[in-house]
């Protein structure tokens, strides 16, 4: 593996300070000729690295900008470099706060690619004094060039994760993203020491699923949300946010997938989603979760009404992943039901 050829599209690792707060600005491509091979000695892992191209996407976004558009443009740039260069190692340079939904939806619309794809970021500026810029692009480097990852991954802190399986845990640890229903597919060493891969390293499994989708069309914005439950929400607080009705709702519900049951009307609102044709998908408000509906009576009446659980998925790869099946023309049944089969490995199979 001689190149790899990254991909900027903003975040706080390229960005400088202003009257307005941070915004882009660095002079990245400077930066980062100065850290990778040829102008330096190589860091380990990075030997054999010859070449390294740089694009940068227009324009530069903090993440919490990012929409299934800005989605769509890093697939395309992703999908042109490698029809030029197939197979060449791709890292994508990305700001955090959304950097997990994005690698949920490279991971999906990617699948099958034969590159392998990292996304890393950083907590601080690559200008500022101890930023973790530096270790996380040579971390994300080093793991594209591997030759173990398949499809999607994130590099981040110092763990290498599956695309479809990470969260941003932290706001501001360097430590910043967790893989908390999958193993990290690497973790790195100290001071150049070996990586521990584990044995699953390929689980970002993107070319094996049977159900990935191989010319998926485009990300476009679908209406989807995000509900939280919490202590005292009425049937009529749930009702007036599903008017009008989204394509999708994903509920953040406590625990195992429980709503509450006793609420006049809660249930109802969800029932009454559901037979206009509404996906509605039950996601958990725990870090680490499996939702399990019908394990208590809270999350049962719902489930019977025809919510579907995301199972061990996290927020974000449930999300991009309605977002994805959205863009390919499912809705209501059809929706509900393919959101529990897995495209790259953002799922545990069934026990
Ligand atoms: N707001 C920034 C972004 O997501 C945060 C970061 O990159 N650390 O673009």
């Amino acid at each position: 593996m001689g190149s790899v050829h990254i991909i900027y599209t903003g975040g706080t690792i390229g960005m400088v300070d202003s009257p307005q707060g941070l915004v882009p600005g660095a002079d990245l491509a400077g930066w980062l000729a100065g850290l990778l091979p040829p102008s330096r000695p190589p860091a380990p892992g990075l030997e054999a690295l010859e070449s390294t191209s740089l694009a940068a996407l227009e324009p530069l976004i903090d993440s919490s900008n990012a929409t299934p558009e800005s989605w769509q443009s890093i697939v395309e740039a992703v999908r042109a470099h490698a029809a030029d260069h197939p197979g060449e190692p791709i890292v994508i340079l990305h700001g955090t706060d959304t950097m997990a939904y994005t690698s949920a939806a490279l991971s999906y619309a990617l699948a099958g690619m034969e590159a392998p794809v990292v996304i890393t970021g950083s907590q601080l500026p690559l200008g500022a004094e101890g930023s973790d810029a530096e270790a996380n692009v040579l971390g994300a480097v080093r793991a594209a060039v591997s030759g173990r990852v398949i499809g999607v991954a994130l590099f981040f802190g110092g763990l290498l994760l599956a695309g479809g399986r990470a969260t941003k845990s932290s706001s501001w640890d360097f430590a910043g993203f967790a893989s908390p229903m999958a193993p990290p597919l690497a973790r790195t060493g100290s001071d150049g020491a070996p990586w521990e891969w584990s044995e699953n390293h390929g689980a970002s499994g993107a070319s094996t699923s049977p159900t990935a989708w191989t010319e998926p069309r485009p990300y476009a914005r679908h209406d989807v949300v995000v509900l939280d439950m919490a202590p005292g929400i009425t049937g009529a607080r749930l009702s007036a946010l599903l008017d009008p009705l989204p394509e999708a709702v994903i509920l953040r519900a406590f625990g195992v997938g429980n709503v509450p049951s006793d609420e006049p009307g809660l249930t109802e609102a969800i029932a009454r989603a559901i037979r206009a044709g509404t996906a509605v998908f039950v996601a958990s408000q725990c870090h680490q979760a499996e939702v399990l509906l019908g394990h208590y009576a809270t999350g049962d009446a719902i489930a019977r009404a025809g919510a579907v659980g995301t199972a061990d998925m996290t927020l974000e790869a449930a999300y991009a992943k309605a977002q994805f099946l959205l863009a390919q023309g499912l809705a209501g049944t059809a929706l509900a039901e393919a959101m529990g089969r897995p495209i790259a490995g953002e799922l545990s199979p069934r026990r």
